[in-house]
């Protein structure tokens, strides 16, 4: 029992020692979470976008409320592109992996300007969303565009 219970104690600890590549089971349960985590921030952008271009009325309580679900969301997809998820259905180009420095840049000015939402959303003021949100996007757009297929 207590050899048993040692040797789950270890390998508790190497499961949370483990690179972040080796965070999933399976390639595929890597290509499932950043779509999952994508999807969810995609829904709160959409949300607040709705709000920055005048489609749904203004409330600042709700755009403060996606927008810092947005910037939450925005750190998680990463993780799920680590070596040997390139495969399967996914529409993630192979560049991905073989421009990671540029890749992970991409990634990083999301986060900064997703952050920067959700602080613009906090102040209230629907002309700073505005202006927050459309650089939010373009960092979006600019990695859809280099890494995305179709
Ligand atoms: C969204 C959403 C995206 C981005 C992108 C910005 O609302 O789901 O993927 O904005 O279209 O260019």
């Amino acid at each position: 029992m207590k050899v048993f219970a040692c040797i789950a104690a270890a390998a508790t600890l190497m499961a949370f020692a483990a690179p972040a590549s080796a965070q999933f089971a399976k390639p595929e349960d890597a290509v499932k979470y950043r779509q999952s985590a994508l999807s969810v921030m995609g829904t709160h952008f959409g949300r607040v976008g709705a709000m920055a271009s005048g489609r749904a009325p203004f409330d600042a309580k709700v755009a403060a409320d996606n927008a810092e679900i947005v910037a939450d969301m925005a750190k998680l997809p990463w993780a799920g592109f680590g070596p040997g998820t390139d495969k399967g259905t996914t529409k993630a180009k192979p560049e991905i992996w073989t421009e990671q420095a540029k890749f992970k840049e991409g990634a990083d000015k999301l986060i900064a300007e997703s952050a920067k939402l959700s602080a613009a959303a906090k102040t209230g003021n629907l002309d700073a969303v505005k202006t927050a949100f459309a650089a939010t996007a373009g960092t979006c757009k600019a990695c859809h565009d280099a890494y995305r297929k179709e």
